[in-house]
């Protein structure tokens, strides 16, 4: 314990020292930064990316006021490598451990690091993480779920914290406030494990009339049921803390507005993590059925509807002109993530990824690939950029947008791009590595995917993986689809990319 905590004073001294001197009246105009991270929306998904068979207005307007991004990336096609590359700066196949993580992972996030947030508090910013967090908890897998869990999301740089461990199909399906699970209760203690059943809640395998949505056949999801859901993992105890599926969308709104309100009079940083449209899908009543696309569009529409919720209060409260708002999605679309709910069945001719071919744990384009809107203080008003750009990049513009100095180690893998991202040029990255089952590399709209013993294909979830035991070259440019394997045809090409991934490699 005592090492990480002397090694993160060391270096928030040492930064601070570093740092130039800021009068009051340049701290006063701080912008507040807001990154809003949906899960698994895709490029395709939203009606100002090309959208025809949903509207999603208030992203519309989020675009129309700032830049939107057509090249703009998540470092990987799911969750916790992308997150753990948002966090740190570093590229998560750097690190052991950083794939999709079970509900009661340990912490993967260094705490004697920099971190986004830590930027944020370096340049004397609240900061605060709200919604989906799963980058693990505590240091041991066995852990006291009715006790304060650390390190958590308060020792790699939020001040506060409210979220929920893994995914919305994870056990276990609990909030947690500040490290401690909010209303459990010592007469009825939480219980997690992801090997074998525990206590005795019925399970989606073996009490499928309990469901009141059924997972996908060969998919799992069907281990203890919670609010009529099948989960991954098994729970029991903290019966009045489970969450219900089609109210935690609002409460990480509430949480969040909280937030922004307690903190309207000094500078603040909100990673604001919103659930949808990541399976299980349930929305809040008002939203089913709307979309007409099932539940997935319905709760594309509630994302929509929860970013405009902000958007309103922000300028309720006079803060809309001296905040920065960002929206990602943290992977690409998926269909048929492990329950039917009507994604497949009513998807009417909409295209989660757009042109891009592939999606959620796909090397192709659709796997990372996604939305990307800045706007507010000190961004260009209604600008298109195309810019290559990735999620891995706010850490290093962070710090030059709030002239945090970052030494030539620490987030190696970011670039500062705020010219970039605030849309007054269009130069992005040189290059950029891509990371699913396999790693490639774009540079100049060529894109290099290394060869891979992975499966092409996934039937479960109808995804085109791109991973192939031989060499692929796509020319972006001409090729946005990734429809033309042109590597014979350039062969320069593929080996000057493939020695600039091997460098990237050793980094
Ligand atoms: C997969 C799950 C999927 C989803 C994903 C994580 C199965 C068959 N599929 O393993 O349902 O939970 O993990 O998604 O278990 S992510 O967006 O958090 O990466
Ligand atoms: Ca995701």
């Amino acid at each position: 314990m005592k090492k990480p905590l002397s090694l993160t004073l060391l270096l928030s001294s040492s930064l601070f020292a570093a740092l130039p001197t800021v009068s009051f009246a340049q701290k006063a105009s701080k912008p507040n930064v807001i990154y809003i991270y949906a899960d698994d929306l895709g490029f395709g998904d939203l009606s100002s990316y090309g959208a025809k068979q949903i509207e999603t207005p208030n992203l519309d307007k989020l675009a129309q006021s700032g830049v939107r991004f057509t090249n703009a990336h998540s470092t990987s096609a799911t969750c916790t490598p992308s997150r753990f590359a948002l966090m740190t700066g570093t590229y998560p196949w750097r690190q052991e451990g950083t794939g999709i993580l079970p509900g009661d992972a340990k912490l993967i996030v260094p705490t004697d690091k920099i971190t986004l947030p830590k930027v944020f508090k370096h340049a004397g910013y609240a900061t605060a993480i709200v919604g989906k967090w799963h980058m693990g908890l505590g240091n041991q897998v066995q852990k006291d779920w009715n006790a304060p869990i650390k390190p958590g999301p308060n020792d790699v740089g939020f001040d506060y914290s409210f979220i929920f461990p893994a995914t919305a199909d994870r056990v276990p399906t609990v909030f947690l406030e500040n490290d401690q699970v909010v209303a459990a209760e010592a007469t009825d203690p939480i219980l997690v494990d992801y090997e074998k059943k525990i206590g005795n809640d019925p399970t989606g395998k073996e009490h499928p009339e309990l469901l009141k949505m059924h997972s996908s056949p060969g998919q799992g999801h069907n281990q203890t049921i919670v609010n009529g859901i099948g989960r991954i993992g098994y729970m029991s105890g903290g019966t009045r803390a489970r969450w219900v599926d089609e109210e935690v969308s609002t409460t990480f709104l509430h949480k969040a507005q909280d937030f922004i309100s307690q903190h309207q009079n000094k500078p603040f940083f909100l990673y604001f993590c919103l659930t949808e449209p990541h399976v299980p899908r349930m929305p809040a009543t008002q939203f089913k059925g709307k979309s007409k696309l099932g539940y997935r569009g319905d709760a594309i529409l509630q994302l929509d509807w929860t970013v405009g919720q902000i958007q309103q209060q922000l300028q309720l409260l006079g803060l809309d002109k001296n905040t920065i708002i960002i929206f990602s999605s943290d992977n690409g679309p998926v269909l048929d993530d492990g329950y039917m709910d009507g994604a497949v069945a009513q998807q009417n001719g909409h295209l989660p990824a757009g042109p891009l071919r592939g999606g959620k744990y796909s090397i192709f384009e659709g796997g990372t690939r996604v939305p990307f809107i800045v706007s507010g203080k000190g961004v260009a008003q209604g600008k298109v950029s195309n810019a290559l750009i990735s999620q891995i990049d706010l850490l290093a513009t962070s710090a030059q947008l709030l002239d945090v100095p970052l030494k030539a180690d620490e987030a190696k893998d970011s670039a500062p791009l705020l010219k970039t991202l605030t849309g007054q040029d269009n130069k992005g990255r040189s290059s950029m590595v891509q990371h699913a089952q396999t790693l490639a590399i774009v540079k100049d709209e060529w894109k290099y995917i290394a060869p891979s013993k992975g499966s092409p294909y996934m039937k479960l979830t109808d995804t085109e993986t791109g991973s192939l035991p031989e060499d692929q070259l796509y020319d972006l440019k001409n090729d946005i689809g990734e429809k033309n394997n042109v590597a014979s045809k350039y062969p320069e090409k593929v080996a000057e990319l493939k020695q600039l991934l091997e460098g990237e490699r050793k980094k």
